[in-house]
C-alpha cells in the first residue's frame, strides 16, 4: 500500500496510484457499478469499482474482482476503509472532478448497520450520538474555525507579550456568585468548581506579570435551559496592567476579535460561505460604544421597554439595541458601558464622577452578549467596603483581597465566551451545535 493521501490534496495530485481512508459516506450498488462516497477528515472523494457478479474465466482476477464487489454489497454506512486504486481526474464527477478507481479495499472497522441519528433526528437525540454527528463536514468545519480562532487569539496576544496562565478549577470559594455554584466534596471538606479565573487572572497583576490570558473551561450551576447557557464552557479571558479605565481594556479586546475574525475569514471564508451560507464580515474598528442608560433608552424609543430600569439589558433588550446598531452604523459589535454599580460584582471599578456607574462593559455580538469586561477596584479600602456593601463576608475573600496589600497596579480586562461567538459567528441556533460536548442541567453524557 502507498502512503495514504488525505482527500483535499487529490486535486492536486497526479492521476495513479493512490490510497485513501475514511468512512463510508453513501454507498450505490449497481448491478454493473458500485459507488462509494467515502469521508476523511479533510473531505469526500468518489470511489468506483466495476462490478463483477459472476465468475469471469477469462478475467486474470476473476476471483479478487468478485471478492470485491461483495465487500462492497456488505458494506455499511459508517465503516471506516482503506482504498488503494487508481485516481483520475475527470471533470463529469461532480464531486471534485475526480474518483478513484478501486484496486483493493480494507474494512478496518465494522460499523453497525443501522445508523441511529439520521439528517432530521432532533438536537438531543443527535447530541446522545454527538460522534456521528460530528462526522457531518459542517461540524467538521465549526472545529476546524474553533481552532484556527483560538489560535489566532493566541497569536495576538503572544505577539503582545501577554503571559498565558492556566488558573485552577478547584477552588475553596465562589469566583463570582455563591449563585450557580458547583460545591463538591473535597477530601475531609468542600470545593468549587470555579465559575470564571477571575481572581486568579488579577493576581496575576500584584504578582507583576503585566498582561495575562486563559483559554479555559468555567463552571456554572446554572438551571436554564436557553440556548446560549451551558454548565461547563470556555471561557477566554484577558487581564492588563496599567489601564486607565475600562476604555484600554476595549481598545484591546476589539483588537484581538479583529485578529480572530480575520484568520476565520482568510482560512475558512469560501467555506463557511458554502456550508452555512454566510459571508463572515471582519468588524472595523472602534466598535460602537453605548452607555447602558442610553441604549435603554434607544430601545424603548424602538418600542420595547427594558424590564426593571435597573436592570441588565434582557435578551430582546440586546436584539433590540443590536438591530439599531446593524441599522444606523452597519456594525455587528456594540460595546454597552457605564454600568450600574447596583448590577455590578464588587470588583469592578466605580466610575470617578458618577459612583452610582462602574467602569465597565458588555460585548455584544449579532444582538447576544458575548462577554464582560471592567476596569477592577484596586485599592483595598475601597475593595473591602465594596464587597461589603454586596454583602461578601471579606474573611473569606481574605486571600484574594491579601492580593491588593502587597502593592497592585491598576488593572482591567474581560471575559468572553467562546462557545457564543461560534454560535453567532455561525448562525448557529444554539451553542450546543458549537460545543464538542455539552453540558447542561440535563446531560452529562456522552
Ligand atoms: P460573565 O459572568 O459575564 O463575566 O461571563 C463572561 C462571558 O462568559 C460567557 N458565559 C457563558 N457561556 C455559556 N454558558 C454560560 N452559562 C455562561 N456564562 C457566561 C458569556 C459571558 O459574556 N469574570 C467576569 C468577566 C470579567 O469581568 O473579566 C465574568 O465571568 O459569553
Amino acid at each position: 500500500m502507498t502512503e495514504r493521501v488525505l482527500i483535499k490534496d487529490l486535486a492536486a495530485h497526479p492521476d495513479g496510484d493512490v490510497t485513501v481512508s475514511g468512512w463510508v459516506e453513501t454507498i450505490r450498488d449497481q448491478k454493473n457499478v458500485q459507488f462509494i462516497v467515502m469521508r476523511d477528515e479533510s473531505g469526500a472523494v468518489q470511489l468506483v469499482n466495476g462490478a463483477l457478479r459472476e465468475p469471469n474465466p477469462e478475467l486474470p482476477n476473476s476471483d479478487h474482482l468478485l471478492a470485491l464487489t461483495e465487500a462492497i454489497s456488505a458494506l455499511a454506512h459508517g465503516s471506516f476503509i482503506a482504498v488503494t486504486g487508481e485516481l483520475r481526474h475527470n471533470e463529469r464527477v461532480k464531486l471534485g472532478g475526480l474518483e478513484i478507481e478501486i484496486a483493493s479495499m480494507d474494512v478496518v472497522s465494522e460499523a453497525i448497520a443501522e445508523t441511529p441519528i439520521a439528517s432530521d433526528s432532533s438536537l438531543d437525540k443527535r447530541l446522545d450520538w454527538r460522534f456521528l454527528d460530528l462526522r457531518r463536514p459542517e461540524q467538521n468545519l465549526i472545529f476546524r474555525i474553533q481552532t484556527t480562532f483560538e489560535h489566532a487569539l493566541r497569536s495576538y496576544w503572544v505577539d503582545n507579550d501577554f503571559i498565558e496562565i492556566h488558573t485552577p478549577k478547584l477552588m475553596a470559594s465562589a469566583s463570582e456568585s455563591r449563585a450557580e455554584l458547583f460545591e463538591l466534596e473535597y477530601f475531609e471538606g468542600k470545593a468549587y468548581l470555579a465559575q470564571s479565573p477571575q481572581f486568579f487572572k488579577q493576581m496575576a497583576q500584584p504578582a507583576g506579570f503585566g498582561k495575562v490570558f486563559e483559554i479555559a473551561p468555567a463552571f456554572r450551576a446554572d438551571p436554564s435551559f436557553t440556548s446560549r447557557h451551558a454548565t461547563e464552557f470556555t471561557s477566554i479571558d484577558a487581564e492588563m496592567s496599567w489601564v486607565n479605565s475600562h476604555e484600554d481594556v476595549m481598545k484591546m479586546q476589539e483588537e484581538l476579535l479583529v485578529a480572530g475574525f480575520t484568520a476565520v475569514k482568510e482560512k475558512h471564508g469560501e467555506e463557511i460561505e458554502r456550508l452555512f451560507g454566510i459571508e463572515l464580515q471582519v468588524p472595523s474598528t472602534p466598535f460602537p460604544r453605548i452607555p447602558l442608560a442610553e441604549a435603554k433608552e434607544i430601545v424603548a424609543s424602538r418600542g420595547y421597554v427594558v424590564p426593571r430600569a435597573d436592570a441588565d439589558m434582557d435578551p430582546e433588550g440586546e436584539r433590540q439595541i443590536a438591530a439599531y446598531v446593524k441599522e444606523t452604523y452597519g456594525h455587528d459589535f456594540v460595546f454597552l458601558t457605564e454600568y450600574a454599580w447596583s448590577i455590578r460584582p464588587f470588583y469592578h471599578k466605580r466610575h470617578e464622577q458618577d459612583a452610582e456607574l462602574t467602569n465597565s462593559y458588555d460585548l455584544i455580538y449579532n444582538g447576544t452578549e458575548i462577554s464582560t469586561g471592567a476596569q477592577r477596584e484596586h485599592r483595598i479600602e475601597v475593595l473591602e467596603q465594596q464587597a461589603r456593601e454586596k454583602g461578601l463576608e471579606p474573611d473569606e475573600l481574605s486571600f484574594y483581597l491579601d492580593f491588593f496589600r502587597y502593592g497592585v497596579p491598576p488593572h482591567g480586562g474581560f471575559g468572553m465566551g467562546l462557545q457564543r461567538i461560534l454560535m453567532l459567528m455561525l448562525g448557529q441556533a444554539s451553542i450546543r451545535e458549537v460545543t464538542y460536548l455539552f453540558r447542561g442541567p440535563t446531560r452529562l453524557l456522552p
